[in-house]
């Protein structure tokens, strides 16, 4: 069995969780299903921005800072759009481009997004198996008081500003789950769900046909990561999707959400008076620094799911 550790993941959380992950495991041993309901398009190109940040972050091309994007990328192509009246809200990078070129050109010559997620993945470097939530496109789109925007409007051109009353996932009644993604739960040793947005980016990969039903039957166990710590996340927009679809915005709050499937939750030192709400969830709950400052602090983190998991690396 190649894939013995599976993670749902979005992406700056995700990506930094894996970046602690394979320091302690293989990497060959990851299987890191990823969200795609943030994709979009920008001058005819897919964008995929989460499969993006999971791939730079793993590869150690990622700004560390902002998160997402090539490190010290330049911004020459956009500069010339933007003088040319093209909209430049959504900041592509010039090394970045040649991703979104690469990925649409191999898209529309057939290949799937699960073929061209694993190609680029392997010219960069990257040995994690990479898997796309579906080949088939789901759109997130938020319902606010200001409108109905894409997930990258409402977070990017907006500002998350805008109060949330809906989520939905277009799309995803019909779309498959890429190949391998059920198996790869199925065969997991354990099922890590990394410290991502619950509504933007765990809940499309939980919506496709079979998804939940099958983190639910594993017999291996489900470990989720609280991304809210004292309150508060590190990525917008969570605080806002949660808040405004009347969820509390706290560890409890996302542990609430993971009950039904999850074994074991992970959350903060800031946190650690809610240490038994999450107890009386039904969950196993572990407090420890969630808080991914730096590479000691992601692998520590890996470390704490991998335990609560029943795995023990040296
Ligand atoms: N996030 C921003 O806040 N502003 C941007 O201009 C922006 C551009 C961008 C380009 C490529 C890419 O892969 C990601 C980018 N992101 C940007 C991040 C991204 O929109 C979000 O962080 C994710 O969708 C949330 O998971």
């Amino acid at each position: 069995v190649r894939s013995l550790i599976t993670v749902l993941s979005g992406g700056v959380g995700g990506s930094r969780f894996l970046q602690g992950l394979v320091r302690v495991v293989d990497p060959e041993q990851v299987t890191a299903v990823v969200n795609t309901g943030d994709d979009d398009e920008f001058f005819g190109l897919y964008v995929s921005p989460d499969l993006d940040i999971v791939t730079y972050a793993l590869a150690g091309l990622v700004d560390e800072e902002r998160g997402w994007g090539y490190r010290g990328d330049t911004f020459h192509c956009l500069e010339a759009l933007g003088r040319l009246g093209g909209e430049t809200w959504f900041r592509l990078g010039d090394r970045d481009l040649a991703t979104h070129v690469h990925r649409t050109s191999l898209l529309r010559q057939g290949q799937t997004l699960s073929q061209v997620t694993a190609d680029i993945a392997q010219r960069l470097g990257v040995r994690v198996r990479l898997l796309p939530m579906s080949d088939d496109r789901v759109s997130t789109i938020v319902e606010t008081d200001a409108g109905t925007f894409s997930f990258q409007e409402y977070l990017v051109k907006r500002g998350a500003r805008d109060r949330v009353r809906a989520v939905r996932f277009e799309g995803v009644e019909r779309a498959r789950p890429s190949p391998g993604l059920l198996e790869a739960l199925a065969q997991a040793q354990a099922i890590i769900i990394a410290p991502s947005n619950p509504i933007g980016s765990i809940e499309p990969i939980l919506s496709l046909p079979g998804v939940r039903d099958a983190v639910r039957a594993s017999s291996a166990p489900v470990v989720a990561v609280s991304p809210v710590v004292a309150g508060r996340v590190f990525q917008p927009p969570a605080d806002g999707m949660m808040s405004g679809l009347g969820y509390e915005v706290s560890a409890r709050g996302v542990a609430r959400l993971y009950a039904p499937f999850a074994d074991a939750f992970v959350l903060d030192e800031q946190d650690a008076a809610q240490a038994d709400d999450v107890v009386a969830l039904g969950l196993q709950s572990i407090v420890t620094n969630t808080v991914m400052a730096g590479p000691a602090e992601r692998e520590s983190l890996a470390r704490v799911v991998l335990g609560a998991a029943g795995l023990s690396f040296p």
